[in-house]
């Protein structure tokens, strides 16, 4: 195998885009995202950019996108910096070596390499990792709204659109009366389901078991963000499936999950696990134990919108994932064209190698607040 595979500049960059709405999960509110991008270029020239989905807050995560620039330019972005490696999954080793933790502030340099290794085969991401669709169905993720009127509003607005799955963000005092209200007006079969984002504990035990009346295609990480045992006693109490969204760090916790039988359905976020190689081992190993993975969101921007579509291409990511189109989050996007979903639901993987889509470049400059360029160990 050549050992072409580096990193000669690696520039961070941090942009602004409001949302078009307020975003609302139970741990907190996101109006505009702040986006941490990474500019990453190989020592023959060629370009790519890469996103770091963490968050302007550690709601959601212990990351932030301030502790996720500290981490890239003190620790991972000097590992990378002009060391020849064989393969991404060589980086990603390198990468993962006596850190702890600050895994979506690897997961955008890990997956960088993908793309950067994708443009020079001249070969789509989605082939590299071994995807198998052309096109992904696509889910929404709504927000917790003001009232179930509002609610079914915007619900009713996403299936009319095409959405193949309504995923709804509960809390506690937002939760069966808003489900009620959105399966009544939906349909008995509307592909609706809950996101808790932690919201509750197992003294709620009796009020989660109400869920199943309402036929949701699951319940995403209804207890707390790092656990998985006593979601093994939630989901003994219910019928309607659990997805380990915050919970599945990694490959261990994913077989914590199967084996103690916490859940029937993970939710893979490549930022989540420190990026595709840790996304694809959890792909197989649902795939072996027959447990259908399907692709989350971070609220990215086109760029790390790219990467998703390439990941959820893959046979095993079975349900539709949180891959909305550019225009369900953004006045515009920062990529060329910018992501669509057809009448059916679905967004196209991309046939071109590395991102598959352009990137308005001079946007991003005009946007940019903060940059900084890795600098070489010494
Ligand atoms: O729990 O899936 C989540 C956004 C930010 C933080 C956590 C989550 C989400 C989403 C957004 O649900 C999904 C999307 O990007 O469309
Ligand atoms: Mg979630």
């Amino acid at each position: 195998m050549t050992r072409d595979l580096k990193l000669s500049r690696i520039v961070l960059r941090e942009i602004h885009l409001p949302l078009r709405e307020p975003f609302r999960i139970s741990s907190g509110v996101t109006t505009t995202r702040r986006i941490l991008l990474l500019e990453l270029e190989d020592a023959s020239g060629i370009k790519t950019w890469s996103e770091c989905v963490a968050g302007e807050s550690p709601n959601y995560s212990p990351e932030s996108i301030d502790t996720a620039w500290l981490a890239i330019t003190t620790w991972f972005g000097p590992r990378l910096l002009g060391r020849s490696l064989g393969s991404p999954e060589e980086g990603d080793q390198v990468l993962s070596e006596d850190i702890r933790g600050h895994q979506m502030a690897r997961a955008a340099l890990e997956m960088g390499l993908w793309a950067l290794r994708s443009e020079q085969l001249g070969q789509p991401l989605a082939k590299l990792l071994g995807g198998t669709r052309e096109s992904i169905a696509t889910g929404i993720s709504i927000g917790i709204q003001e009232d179930p009127e509002a609610l079914v509003e915007r619900a009713s607005a996403a299936l009319e659109e095409g959405y193949r799955k309504i995923k709804i963000k509960i809390k506690p005092g937002a939760d069966l009366e808003f489900l009620h209200a959105a399966r009544t007006a939906l349909g008995d079969d509307a592909p609706i389901m809950a996101d808790a984002n932690n919201a509750y504990t197992l003294d709620d035990l009796d009020h989660l078991v109400k869920l199943d009346d309402l036929q949701l295609v699951m319940i995403e990480q209804p207890l707390a963000w790092d656990d998985v045992v006593r979601h093994v006693e939630l989901q003994r109490r219910l019928e309607t499936p659990v997805c380990l969204d915050e919970s599945i760090s990694g490959i261990e916790r994913a077989e914590d999950m199967i084996r103690l039988d916490a859940g029937r359905i993970i939710n893979i976020k490549p930022g989540r696990v420190a990026g595709f190689a840790a996304s694809k081992a959890i792909h197989d190993l649902c795939a072996e134990h027959d447990i259908p993975v399907w692709c989350g969101g971070m609220l990215e921007s086109g760029i790390g919108r790219a990467y998703n579509v390439a990941l959820a291409s893959l046979p095993n990511f079975r349900i539709p994932g949180d891959v909305s189109p550019s225009a369900r989050y953004w006045a515009s996007d920062i990529v060329e064209p910018e992501w669509t979903m057809n009448a059916n639901g679905e967004v196209t993987v991309p046939t071109g190698p590395g991102l598959g889509v352009a990137v308005d470049e001079e946007r991003i400059e005009a946007l940019t607040v903060r940059r900084e360029d890795v600098k070489a160990s010494v």
